[in-house]
């Protein structure tokens, strides 16, 4: 028996979504989404970057999935595009990009690998965003329909339900933070953001119960552990308090308990921010019961005070641990910090690690062979701390690796590689790397050793 062994029936996965990988822009009858008009204007994407052919994926999504099936891996996290089902964001249905999602989702079951769809994942249909986008309300009704639609389309091919990818980067680094689409930056609209987000998840998990549906349906979470930079300062302990009431209980609270944490609230309103208007219904449509947690996440934060920084006063600093090439700090006890923490406080029923991974300047040798020891490294330390959460009796049933190919990362472009699979975008030409080699032992004996 391996030295870290997981139970058999563990989910191993990789993860992706429409924008990073499918490209197809214009094709099929997919309409316009946020990101296709965002990364068009010049200076938005570090190195000019844009998704129009990203990896291919509409036209490739077979070789794509052969790799998945050759490395063993059980299950696949994709998202659906919304402007690729309707191109308009509501109204008249797109038969083609239904017809595209059933070849998918039937290619991976003829290939006995799991499925798991994310609603969404950040493209949201431009005609929408013409109308308010998610800082208008009635947008929980278009992803109500939206998400029904995809139930009774795809329903009967789709092992797992994700209803919305991270609604702290989408409301906040789009709204708030300018650096993704739509590229707003005012924190109270950021915040009326999150709040719709989150209502639109509830509604969504609300709509998919009267289906008779028998698939999973959960939501993803970003979260990160805010440790203070210097435990010794006051003002760095509580900056640290803040941040976690900012990145992680404003959405677990009012997932899992039904409210904001009203400290939270009263300490924004008094620096000046406009809450969103919470009606009555509003937090019961948010709490509804999830059949798995999904936890997204990369590193973990030591903040300190920063008066510049409104209206959360905190900002985080580097230290000495060892960086991806994002800059993103290893910290693997973190992350068994951060499974911990969310046990002990909401009790997820179960919670599925639905994305964690490593960025890096990959490149294929004049072998042949992409050799990535860092994400090798990275995983191993990782799923050292998954296994040291499962015998600690937290139930985490699963683990993706964003991401299964490099792909687009967002304000960073095509240059930040994430995948398991390296894709050269000139030739569309994909290289297993050698931490998937790795990984793929790994599903095999369902374990390994130090
Ligand atoms: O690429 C993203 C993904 O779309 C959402 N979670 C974080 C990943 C890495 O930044």
């Amino acid at each position: 028996m391996p030295a870290y062994s997981f139970p058999k029936d563990f989910l191993w996965g990789a993860a992706s979504a429409s924008y990073q990988t499918e490209g197809g822009a214009g094709d099929g009858g997919k309409g316009e989404s946020i990101w296709d008009r965002f990364s068009h204007i010049p200076g938005n994407i570090a190195d000019g970057a844009n998704g129009d052919a990203a990896c291919d994926f509409c036209h490739r999504f077979e070789e794509d999935i052969s790799l998945l099936r050759r490395l063993g891996l059980k299950a696949y996290r994709m998202s659906a595009s919304w402007p690729r089902i309707f191109p308009q964001g509501a109204g008249e249905i797109n038969r083609e990009g239904v017809e595209f999602y059933r070849r998918v989702l039937k290619c991976l079951r003829d290939n006995g690998i799991k499925s798991a769809v994310t609603i969404y994942h950040w493209d949201l249909p431009q005609a929408l965003q013409n109308r308010g986008g998610w800082a208008n309300r009635e947008i929980v009704g278009w992803f109500k329909n939206y998400a029904e639609a995809l139930y009774a389309e795809l329903g009967d091919l789709v092992d797992m339900w994700i209803t919305v990818n991270e609604p702290i980067i989408a409301a906040m680094n789009g709204h708030w933070l300018g650096e993704h689409a739509p590229g707003y930056r005012d924190y109270s609209h950021a915040l009326l953001a999150a709040h719709h987000m989150l209502m639109a998840h509830g509604a969504a998990v609300k709509a998919y119960r009267q289906t008779g549906l028998k698939a999973e349906i959960g939501c993803s979470m970003n979260m990160q552990m805010e440790y203070p930079a210097n435990p010794d300062d006051s003002r760095d302990v509580e900056a640290a308090r803040i941040m976690m009431l900012h990145q992680n209980r404003f959405y677990l609270d009012a997932v899992y308990k039904g409210r904001y944490p009203a400290e939270f609230l009263d300490r924004l309103k008094a620096r000046g921010v406009t809450l969103p208007a919470v009606l009555d219904g509003d937090m019961e449509t948010i709490s509804q019961k999830l059949d798995f947690f999904g936890i997204n996440t990369y590193f973990s934060e030591y903040v300190r005070y920063d008066e510049t920084r409104w209206p959360v006063f905190a900002s985080a600093v580097k230290t000495e641990r060892p960086k991806t090439s994002l800059g993103w700090e290893l910290c693997p006890d973190g992350f068994f910090d951060l499974m911990k923490w969310t046990h002990d406080n909401y009790r997820p029923d179960k919670i599925v690690i639905t994305e964690n991974g490593a960025a890096g300047n990959d490149w294929v040798n004049s072998s042949g062979r992409v050799e990535d020891p860092g994400r090798r490294e990275y995983l191993k330390q990782y799923l050292i701390e998954v296994n040291r959460a499962i015998g600690a009796g937290i139930n985490i049933a699963g683990y993706f690796v964003w991401s299964f190919c490099d792909n687009f990362e967002w304000a960073q472009g095509l240059s930040a590689r994430f995948g398991l699979v390296h894709v050269d975008y000139k030739t569309q030409r994909r290289t297993i790397k050698d931490s998937a080699y790795w990984l793929s032992d790994v599903v095999k004996n369902s374990g390994f050793d130090a």
